[in-house]
């Protein structure tokens, strides 16, 4: 934690501002995110800015136990997180938090605010908003406002660019390059990488791979992104095609079912399976498990699965999103998370001093928070910039000039 802190400049200038202003006094915030040192950080700033935090893990598998009893051993932090707990244990401690009667939620996948409208909507009432950390969480927040159901504001800090543009696409990129390379001790160049949807996620990992000397193709449903990856040089081509050609397949869809039976059927003996997308739905292993004659660990983080005639398809991490789930990851890199977890930090402040502004729905960024945590890492960084001046500021205002 101490050395994750070092390297988050934003959350430092962050942390000064909210102990200054006791900014949270009287909140009680729950929290479901990767409890890892950084996420770690972000817990403390808000308890420092006077909040009394209950936070518990997003994945059962990214806990890193430590850091969950560090947190806990603070005077105004309960931690539930525990790695490796089943179903049941993981609501559990997810419904724990919710015992404390939060006033804010921060979220990463939506865990909390879908058990806190179903199982306590009596809580409601009494929460000012919420944060959400990723992709899939705004997914299924806008799916669940579309149906009306969604009953107090959250911000969508994924979508924000000081997020989105830096956590998705570099943050994505590298942790998950690195967590599989550190699990296999396998090379990345020559190889054929498969990279199942372009998103931000997906658009991040195809660049990295790329840089690391592996052949990239893309797989795509978005006429607009497949074009996209086409002009950047990738190849584009159905799964079932690809199936056939590629050494290491990484899902970044956030949908379920991207690599089902029938590709399975079609891969090379040796290939290697993982996901980056939150949840563990992308790749269908009760259908692998079905075909396997045998499955055994291969090594730790990998489980082979070893087909009627011989072939076998290495998963990793269970398919659970590659970089916080395998045995030696460590999410995405401490920069691109001091930029993401600072604009949770201000999100959050933004609820407790202008919560009443917001309706029940998701909210962008305001995009004034979201500069403002650019200029401090900016600042920090050493880097000067320019701004307008007068006469371009009311240029781009105006609409009078022709030609
Ligand atoms: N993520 N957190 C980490 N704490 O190390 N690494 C990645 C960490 C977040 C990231 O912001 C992404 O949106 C989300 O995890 C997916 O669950």
């Amino acid at each position: 934690m101490d050395w994750a802190s070092q390297h988050m400049p934003i959350m430092a200038a962050i942390r000064e501002e909210f102990e200054a202003d006791q900014s949270f006094a009287g909140e009680r915030i729950a929290m479901a995110m990767h409890v890892e040192a950084k996420t770690a950080i972000l817990v403390e700033v808000l308890a420092d800015g006077g909040g009394e935090i209950a936070v518990t893990g997003c994945n059962p598998l990214s806990t890193h136990d430590d850091v969950s009893a560090a947190l806990d051993a603070h005077e105004r932090i309960t931690s539930y997180a525990k790695r490796g707990v089943d179903d049941e244990a993981y609501y559990d401690a997810i419904e724990a938090t919710i015992a404390h009667e939060p006033t804010i939620t921060v979220d990463d996948g939506m865990d909390l605010v879908a058990a806190i409208h179903e199982s306590y909507p009596e809580l409601i009432d009494g929460i000012i908003g919420g944060c959400e950390e990723t992709t899939t969480g705004v997914h299924r927040l806008r799916a669940m406002a579309a149906d009306g159901a969604l009953e107090y504001p959250v911000f969508a800090v994924n979508d924000s660019p000081m997020k989105r543009l830096f956590d998705n696409v570099h943050g994505t990129g590298e942790s998950s390059l690195a967590s599989i390379a550190m699990t296999t001790n396998l090379s990345w160049a020559g190889k054929n990488v498969v990279v199942s949807g372009f998103g931000y996620c997906g658009k991040g990992v195809a660049k990295k791979a790329a840089g690391q000397n592996a052949n990239v193709i893309v797989t795509e449903v978005e006429p607009r992104r497949a074009l996209e990856a086409h002009m950047e040089g990738y190849d584009v081509l159905p799964m079932a095609e690809a199936a056939e050609i590629g050494d290491v397949f990484l899902t970044t869809t956030g949908n379920r079912d991207v690599i089902v039976e029938e590709h399975f059927e079609r891969m090379q003996d040796g290939v290697l399976l993982a996901n980056a997308g939150h949840f563990d739905i992308e790749i269908d292993l009760e259908a692998l498990a079905t075909l396997a004659v045998d499955t055994y660990e291969a090594r730790d983080g990998v489980q082979a699965y070893e087909l009627p005639d011989g072939r076998r398809l290495n998963v990793i991490a269970e398919g659970r999103l590659v970089n916080l789930a395998a045995p030696i990851a460590l999410g995405h890199p401490v920069e691109v998370m001091d930029q993401s977890f600072g604009v949770q930090a201000v999100c959050a402040r933004e609820l407790v001093d202008n919560g009443e502004a917001y309706d029940a729905d998701v909210h962008n960024v305001p995009d004034e928070l979201d500069k403002k945590v650019a200029e401090i890492k900016l600042e920090a960084a050493g880097v000067t910039f320019d701004s307008l001046t007068d006469e371009q500021a009311a240029y781009m205002d105006s609409w009078d000039h022709g030609t």
